[in-house]
């Protein structure tokens, strides 16, 4: 059995999460508290299994894996069926462009440390801090917003009628635009796919309320 280590609210661990459930693959969660004591992520007993000191982890046997799109992309080649990426290099670009659209553009800006630093090191108000990350989930889904309607064919999910990568990308990252109160009136093709994904067990089983460490 493979391990997991998460926090119930990591949106990285979340999309790994999903990608489990999706493929129907059985795993160990080990939670890593992200707050409590100045960051369980930042210890190094932790630091030893990834020394950039964030979750998730992935490991299978004795493969240790960081990232959580590579350890997603290496699910999808090790068990292809069902898959989290479509047929045909172009598709898979597009796919893989939209869950960096999320992954790599919006996400990174608003992590913990990023706050933290803006806070205890910049002196941010709490205010100013909550300001920057509405900021850039707005700036990132309004981009996405206007790619996805912009698609040929509007489908159930990111990229047609089955759930992929981007998927996993963005169901996360709504969870957090909602947790930080994010009017999302604005961005309704984005709200209809993360409604219908919230239909499917493998996304609610992965949510982070549904997580062993969830408070
Ligand atoms: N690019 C990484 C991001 C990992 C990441 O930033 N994880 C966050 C939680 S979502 C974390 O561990 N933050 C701890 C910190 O900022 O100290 C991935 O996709 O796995």
């Amino acid at each position: 059995m493979s391990t997991l280590y998460s926090y119930f609210r990591s949106s990285a661990a979340y999309r790994v999460r999903i990608a489990l459930n999706l493929k129907g693959l059985d795993y160990d969660t080990v939670p890593v508290h992200l707050v409590r004591d100045g960051g369980e992520q930042l210890k190094p007993a932790y630091r030893a299994l990834n020394v950039n000191g964030l979750v998730p982890t992935f490991l299978d046997g004795e493969v240790n894996i960081h990232q959580s799109l590579a350890i997603i992309e290496y699910l999808e080649e090790v068990h292809p069926t069902p898959a989290l990426l479509p047929a045909g290099p172009l598709a898979r670009a597009q796919v893989r462009a939209l869950a960096l659209d999320i992954a790599a553009d919006i996400h990174p800006i608003d992590n913990l440390r990023v706050l933290r630093y803006l806070k205890h090191e910049l002196g941010v108000s709490e205010a100013q801090k909550n300001a920057w990350y509405v900021h850039w989930i707005l700036e990132g889904f309004t981009a996405l917003e206007a790619r996805l309607a912009a698609q040929s064919s509007q489908g159930k999910f990111v990229f047609g009628d089955t759930p992929t990568l981007a998927d996993c990308c963005l169901v996360p990252q709504v969870y957090n635009a909602n947790r930080f109160k994010v009017d999302m009136t604005s961005f309704p093709r984005i709200a209809a796919i993360d409604a219908h994904c919230q239909t499917l067990d493998a996304f609610r089983r992965a949510a982070p309320e549904a997580q062993p460490d969830a408070e």
